[in-house]
């Protein structure tokens, strides 16, 4: 069945596909509000169609963007929170109530989330440090923001981020926090890597064993970290760990357009060559030293405990049902 979705929901599946909203926890953020306000605007009186119509949405959002497992999270937990108030016999109003109720829990959650990670991983920065990051990321920005609060001094390397230089909004965010930072291109991580203590970059995703998904190249910069023996932390809430691994699931890497690398009336003449664009990449768990989560610190090996006890009850047909696994229409 094909609902006609509000003009702000459009324009969140919109803003996530265009990376207008970007960055693992702003898409988990932005889909759980477009369910709330499905949720919130619903017309429809059966059960079985408010929960189709809150289907309906969660798979738009769901094909977006396939490799931040926030936002398959968040869309499984308002969704599981939604189909057992239908079992349970629950009225369409009430289950609409109860949709809206697990949107607001799922905000608070990152709320929370994004405040404690900044407090744990401020612990780890010691005065003096020089932190190299990647990207732009909530939950790093958090962890330095609080160290420099907490009066620690310290020194950034930013990398610009190649092709869509996410490093720039970090630089920013940097400035008007009056922390020192130096802006440097993707392929100086290396040499610069001496002056380094602690990489400390976001994930997208982190595997039942340990793997950290995160933008394309922090793998590169993980292994430069590796060999001047300094430090990779990961600061990762646990909705970002992905359930899907657990069953031997791969997470899906996001291949981009390849005119954000180079303009097309530069690669269509090419008769031989071609462009690609992957937007991540997996950091094995032997070059991650720790992950930053709000609930603790915990060895990339020790994943596998997060995963399990975020599932619960769940059951798998519903987890694989809210997957970025397979392809959907975005058409809205
Ligand atoms: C963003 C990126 C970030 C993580 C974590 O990639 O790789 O490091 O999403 O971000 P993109 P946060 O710009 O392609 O979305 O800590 O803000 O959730």
């Amino acid at each position: 069945m094909e609902f006609k979705l509000p003009p702000e929901v459009v324009d969140i599946i919109n803003g996530i596909s265009s990376m207008q909203i970007r960055g693992a926890s702003k898409i988990a953020e932005a889909g759980i509000k477009a369910l709330s306000i499905v949720a919130e605007n619903s017309k429809v009186e059966s059960p079985e169609e408010v929960f189709e119509e809150l289907d309906y949405v969660a798979q738009k959002l769901l094909a977006t963007r396939p490799t931040a497992v926030s936002l398959p999270n968040a869309v499984r937990y308002v969704m599981f929170e939604a189909y057992k108030a239908k079992e349970n016999g629950l009225k369409a109003e009430e289950i609409k109530a109860r949709a809206i109720d697990a949107c607001r829990e799922f905000l608070r959650r990152i709320g929370e989330a994004s405040v404690k990670i900044g407090e744990i991983g401020a612990r780890r920065i010691n005065d003096g440090d020089t932190i190299m990051t990647h990207c732009h990321s909530t939950a790093v920005l958090n962890v330095i923001k609080t160290a420099h609060r907490m009066g620690k001094n310290i020194r950034v390397i930013v990398t610009e981020t190649r092709p869509l230089y996410q490093g720039l909004m970090t630089a920013e965010e940097l400035e008007k926090n009056g922390i020192p930072f130096t802006l440097i291109i993707d392929s100086a991580a290396r040499f610069l890597m001496k002056k380094v203590d602690k990489v400390i970059v976001g994930a997208d995703a982190v595997a039942a064993n340990g793997a950290v998904v995160n933008k394309i190249g922090t793998s590169i910069i993980a292994l430069a970290a590796y060999e001047s023996r300094a430090l990779v932390f990961v600061a990762a809430e646990t909705y970002k760990f992905s359930p899907e691994t657990l069953a031997g699931e791969l997470v899906k890497i996001e291949e981009r357009d390849p005119e954000e690398v180079t303009p097309a009336n530069v690669f269509r003449r090419w008769k031989y060559g071609s462009v690609r664009n992957p937007a991540f990449d997996v950091t094995p768990p032997e070059y991650v030293d720790l992950i930053v989560t709000e609930r603790g610190i915990i060895p990339p090996q020790a994943a596998f405990t997060i995963i399990r006890d975020e599932l619960k009850d769940m059951p798998y047909e519903f987890q694989m049902k809210y997957s970025t696994y397979w392809e959907r229409s975005l058409e809205v």
